[in-house]
């Protein structure tokens, strides 16, 4: 009797928003488990691995934490080229920061691949006593703009492995299409370059 193979799926995921909004917390709570209240603001990008695993398929994902300060901005591009999934991240406590993550959308749009699991985070949901975006403007901004939406809280560690297992779940559903090895994304820029390796 043959016996099925899982798929591996190799997936480049970036996260993008404004400074302090939580990027690096969201994903240190998803690989590490860990928050820290005084996180140190990331220089350029962090680079961190993690493996999902679903019935259907063992997702890797290579997660690019991009910096948020407006200097690293120029640097986006290389982060995101080639990516599978983003994650555009802001702060339910912090106007501006949504109107950035708007902003992130917007480039990500115009950047063409329509294939880009993209999912809007409001992130801090802990802080409701200091909410300035209502979570109905976040979700229909996204529905508005074809993305996933998600409330989370690293500190609480609400809706983070939920958030990582939809997108996990996206690319798998996505995959069959791509098995056979073949390779998609862009052959430009910096180490990874795949948008999916499968072996079925
Ligand atoms: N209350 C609360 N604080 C959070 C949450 N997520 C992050 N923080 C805090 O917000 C601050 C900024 O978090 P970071 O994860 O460094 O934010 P970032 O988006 O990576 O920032 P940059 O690297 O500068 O772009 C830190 O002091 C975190 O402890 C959250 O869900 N709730
Ligand atoms: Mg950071």
């Amino acid at each position: 009797m043959a016996t099925r193979r899982n798929k591996n799926i190799q997936a480049k995921l970036v996260l993008l928003g404004d400074m302090g909004t939580g990027k690096t917390s969201l994903v240190l709570r998803f690989v590490k488990g860990q928050f820290f209240d005084f996180q140190e603001p990331t220089i350029g990008a962090a680079f961190f691995t993690q493996l999902l695993s679903l019935n259907e398929a063992t997702i890797k994902f290579d997660i690019w934490d991009t910096a948020g300060q407006e200097r690293y901005h120029s640097l986006a591009p290389m982060y995101y080229r080639g990516a599978a999934a983003a994650v555009v991240v802001y702060d339910i406590t912090s106007k501006d920061s949504f109107e950035r993550a708007k902003k992130w959308v917007q480039q990500l749009q115009r950047q063409g691949n329509p294939n880009l699991v993209t999912v809007l985070v409001a992130n801090k949901a802990d802080l409701d006593s200091e909410r300035m975006v209502d979570n109905e403007e976040g979700d229909q901004y996204a529905k508005e703009n074809g993305l996933l939406f998600f409330e989370t809280s690293a500190k609480t560690a609400q809706n983070i492995n939920e958030l990582f297992h939809v997108i996990a779940k996206r690319l798998a559903s996505a995959a069959p299409a791509h098995l056979g090895g073949m390779k998609l994304g862009n052959r430009t820029g910096e180490g990874v370059r795949r948008l999916f390796c499968c072996s079925a």
